[in-house]
């Protein structure tokens, strides 16, 4: 018996809103990610085990690279997002034709100091002309030297399955990093306040998504009429009184849609019938404050 086993780190990194939440989660099969239409969808990096016999490989979805962040959540977002260099075997570099780059961001000098495969990802094809595709190629190898270039549709899936079977192709010999069991390394309850997330990102518009944050106060597990259930208590963070007022909606109508839909995506994803409370907290600076940040993991 020596089976060789192969495994490493395929990170996946570019500009907010390419799809690299989409692309892991079609590499994963399943929903890890949540995707919206919103750029700064994803603010922390997300780790998805893909196991079998012989692999194991540990996809990281991370936040949009953002050029001039402001606050220091988005700070902290982007340091997340620059640590996809730390560790990994393999970069996928994602974009798609809306980026507007120069050339002269620090994401280009990064990929071409580091020495691990790299691999340039034009993302979206479904909704791109070949012509543009060719004046992307040119332009993103003009400044990286890429391993490799590849053309896909993530949401479509065309493409994705070959890119799959390439990246396994470049994964150096090695035992798994987490047990073979293991799909992830968050708790259900950071995809359930992810999921929340997700359905006020869609719900509301212009600045609320960006002002929110979403907390699990309680999670607990019990069973009613023999059937398993959850009960969950979250907290609902905003900046101001009258973000509050907006999530909250005419005589309550708003909240209650979102934990309609809240609670749809939750049941889905944890298989098991839940009672959802939610509640909105002003605090007027959650995104800036240290000790908040710290409790909505963006600061170890
Ligand atoms: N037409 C088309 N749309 C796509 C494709 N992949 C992703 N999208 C859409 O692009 C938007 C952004 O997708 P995400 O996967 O959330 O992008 P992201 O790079 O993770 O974005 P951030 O988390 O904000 O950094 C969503 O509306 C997706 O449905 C694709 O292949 N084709
Ligand atoms: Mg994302």
């Amino acid at each position: 018996m020596s089976e060789k086993h192969f495994s490493g780190f395929v990170n996946i990194i570019g500009k907010p809103n390419v799809g690299k939440s989409t692309l892991m989660n079609a590499f994963m099969g399943e929903k890890f990610s949540i995707i919206t239409n919103k750029p700064q969808t994803t603010r922390h990096r997300i780790i998805g085990l893909w196991n079998d016999e012989s692999y194991q490989v540990v996809f990281s979805d991370t936040p949009g690279m953002i050029e001039s962040p402001g606050y220091r959540m988005q700070k902290e977002m982007n340091k997340f997002a620059y640590s996809a260099f730390e560790d990994a075997d393999v970069i996928l570099f994602v974009t798609e034709k809306n980026d507007a780059y120069d050339g002269k961001e620090k994401v280009f000098k990064l990929l071409s100091e580091y020495s691990v495969p790299k691999i340039l990802v034009i993302n979206k094809i479904d909704i791109t002309e070949k012509e543009e595709i060719e004046e992307l190629k040119a332009f993103y190898t003009g400044l990286v030297e890429f391993d490799m270039v590849r053309e896909i549709s993530a949401i479509e899936k065309t493409g994705t399955e070959a890119l799959f079977s390439e990246i396994k192709g470049m994964l150096p010999e090695g035992p798994a990093y987490y047990p073979k069991d293991q799909m992830t390394d968050r708790p259900e309850r950071f995809f359930v306040s992810e999921i929340i997330r997700e359905s006020i990102l869609e719900q509301y518009k212009e600045e609320i998504p960006y002002s929110c944050e979403v907390e699990i106060e309680e999670f607990k597990e019990s069973t009613l009429r023999g059937e398993p259930f959850v009960r969950i208590f979250a907290n609902i963070y905003v900046t101001r009184k009258s973000q509050k007022a907006i999530i909250i909606g005419k005589g309550g109508a708003s909240i209650k849609k979102l934990g309609i839909q809240s609670r749809k995506g939750i049941e889905a994803f944890l298989e098991k019938k839940i009672h959802l409370e939610l509640y909105v907290r002003v605090k007027e600076k959650w995104r800036d404050d240290d000790r908040l940040l710290k409790s909505f993991g963006y600061l170890r």
